[in-house]
């Protein structure tokens, strides 16, 4: 038991360590304070950062975008939470981006954002995110900043391992962190081992489109699939996935998951995969799930729902699934720019273990396994290994590189960024952070072209590094200039929910405003009105639309007779600006809703239900023109 207890109470009284008595600590912090640290982050009021940071939400759900290296917010973009400021969720057209097959699920826990890559450098087309609690995958398109696309994964329970990215973002990858009973099922939960599975499914990204699609499942054993990456370079074409739980125990209090002294490296050649779903050795299994596309052209989401998935059962297919036995309990799984080294960083490990690729391919080749578990085989330890960086810190969790053949390394329980050489394995540098880091972000750090300028440590634990606000905290970003031999601390700043991963991307990779937005004539709002000539008020039964239109400084209609109470009334508003950053709110008293924040050339819809009679009045939210406030109306509501 009791490591793994006792490494958890570590955990958290080492959090509380550093800020006071840490004596390894003190001389490096302020030694890893850059003295010319505030002209490093100072961005000139009117001037743009050089990168942008997206931070994932964590249990806000959302996704948000900062400046680097300045650290100021520049948007929270609504991906799986509903999201009052800009009424999605609440609105007709996006409530579609939150359904599933569970109904609709205003809610998820956003772990880990993802550039899309060509070529194995991010190309600023699309950012991925997943959402960890009711498995599902978004992408955001970078040329309009909002969610484009939600897509449920089946068969998964907790979909943690996700969505990163193959070299040409061919596939973002999705594996469950728990294992459930496939398909699913009543059972008694101590009957887990052998019956529970864990889905690792590979969701196509169309090359042109973004579009994806659940392509296929790999069948694996009960363990739980915490963490992945794919291959590049000279391992393009293979997934890691790190593994936990390889005793499959249904409980993990006591005896539970660190009995064995390794886990598994779990190594999918999807390339392979894709030879056995060409040859039909798949098998079809129920699956449910629900797919969401919002269209820009008509603004609106369409859901379909999908009842099976293609999957391959590693018995089926030889040469699909290996395991490179790794220490115990790792998190990451980390891949160098050149794709040769894999970092896979145990939790409960002294050492980190760096596994060669090469080295895999040749035991593979000549068969060098050490047994097997559920049809696959187990690569022999000493066959893989590339090198040892040994004693680098306390509680491995993530790796990141940079363009100069480095990797810096997070350790949660000793709180610091540890710098080493790929290849000698020797500790270079070491910096701490405040407090208890996570995962780290580098600048295409996980890509085949790093951009080696900046790290950001994402800390679990903010303690007293800000004014206090209660015992809420906020979690905490910190920014280190990398350019040279030393790591310097640059700045702190606050995030927004829990960003357990973010990505950063040179500004100029990144075109939004390149982009004409939505262009009113190209407008396909099925209730879109493109003139006031044209507004009017609709009554079919006891539903009532009313069909208005918003430019400065007027909504058209502005006075709303013949409403009555129990009407569903669906206010279908249309934005008729053309300047691009001119957005039209809209909301009516009493609305248990939220509010519209319509953009220009856009159309949505807010519903409402009025509850009594009387005369209610309505009114643009966002400040818009000198005469915004006179942008306002009145709904009458009667009895009868
Ligand atoms: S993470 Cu999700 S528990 Cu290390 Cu990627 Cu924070
Ligand atoms: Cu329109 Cu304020």
């Amino acid at each position: 038991m009791k490591t793994l207890t006792k490494i958890a109470l570590l955990a958290v009284s080492g959090a509380f360590i550093w800020g006071c008595n840490s004596n390894k600590n003190e001389g490096s912090q302020a030694g890893a304070l850059g003295t010319d640290a505030a002209s490093k982050v100072y961005v000139k009021p009117g001037e743009h950062d050089e990168f942008y940071g997206f931070f994932s939400g964590g249990f806000s759900g959302q996704l948000s975008v900062y400046g680097l290296p300045s650290g100021r917010l520049l948007k929270v973009i609504p991906v799986f939470s509903q999201d009052a400021e800009k009424g999605y969720g609440y609105n007709e057209e996006t409530k579609g981006m939150l359904e599933t097959s569970f109904g609709f699920v205003p809610w998820d826990d956003a772990h880990h954002p993802e550039l899309s890559q060509t070529n194995g450098e991010t190309d600023g087309r699309w950012i991925f995110i997943n959402g960890n609690n009711t498995p599902r995958i978004a992408r955001i398109d970078l040329s309009t900043f909002e969610t484009a696309e939600i897509i449920q994964i089946p068969n998964s329970g907790g979909n943690h391992s996700s969505p990163f990215t193959t070299e040409n973002t061919e596939y973002v990858v999705a594996g469950t962190r728990f294992s459930v009973p496939y398909p699913q099922k009543d059972m008694p939960i101590k009957d887990y081992k052998g019956n529970f599975k864990g889905a690792l499914t590979y969701v196509k990204v169309n090359p042109e489109t973004g579009h994806m699609n659940v392509e296929f499942q790999v069948m694996m054993p009960g363990f739980n699939y915490d963490l992945a990456h794919s291959g590049k370079g000279k391992s393009h074409g293979w997934t890691f996935f790190t593994t936990y739980n390889t005793e499959e125990a249904s409980t993990l209090q006591e005896v539970g998951a660190s009995q064995n002294d390794k886990d598994f490296i779990a190594a999918i050649n999807w390339k392979k995969a894709e030879e056995y779903l060409k040859a039909g050795k798949f098998r079809e299994m129920p699956a449910n799930y629900v797919h969401n596309q919002y269209s820009d052209e008509t603004h609106s989401t369409v859901s379909t729902k999908h009842d099976k998935v293609k999957v391959l059962i590693p018995e089926d297919c030889p040469g699909l699934v290996y395991f490179l036995p790794t220490p115990k309990s790792p998190h990451g799984v980390d891949v160098d720019p050149t794709g040769e080294y894999i970092v896979g960083n145990g939790k409960l490990s002294a050492d980190l273990t760096v596994h060669s690729f090469t080295k895999v391919l040749d035991a593979i080749e000549k068969q060098k396994f050490d047994g097997e578990a559920y049809g696959i085989p187990i690569l022999k330890m000493d066959e893989i290994v590339a090198g040892i960086v040994k004693e680098p810190g306390l509680g491995p969790l993530h790796t990141e590189f940079d363009d100069k053949g480095n990797a810096y390394t997070t350790f949660f329980i000793s709180s610091e960024v540890v710098k080493w050489k790929v290849g000698t394995w020797e500790i270079l540098d070491r910096a701490p952070t405040y407090y208890s880091v996570g995962h780290l972000m580098i600048p295409g750090g996980d890509s085949k072209k790093p951009d080696g300028k900046y790290l950001v440590a994402l800390n679990k634990i903010t303690k007293d590094r800000y004014l206090p606000t209660g015992p809420e905290l906020n979690h905490s970003a910190q920014l280190y200039d990398i350019s040279g031999d030393k790591m310097q601390l640059l700045l702190d700043f606050p995030t927004i929910g829990e960003p357990h991963y973010a990505q950063g991307i040179a500004a100029s990779k990144v075109k939004p405003a390149s982009k004409k937005y939505y262009p009113l004539d190209e407008n396909k709002h099925p209730h879109a009105v493109k003139k006031d000539a044209d507004t009017r008020v609709v009554r079919d039964g006891n539903v009532v639309r009313v069909y208005m239109t918003a430019i400065r400084s007027h909504f058209s209609p502005d006075n709303i007779e013949g409403i009555k109470v129990g009407d569903k009334v669906y206010f279908h508003i249309t934005n008729l600006e053309q300047d691009w950053d001119v957005p039209h709110g809209f909301s009516v008293m009493g609305a248990n809703n939220a509010e519209l924040l319509i953009m220009p050339g856009q159309t949505e819809t807010l519903y409402w239900e009025p509850k009594y009679e009387g005369v209610f009045p309505f009114y643009c939210t966002d400040f818009c023109s000198a005469l915004h406030q006179e942008m306002q109306g009145y709904v009458r509501v009667s009895s009868k």
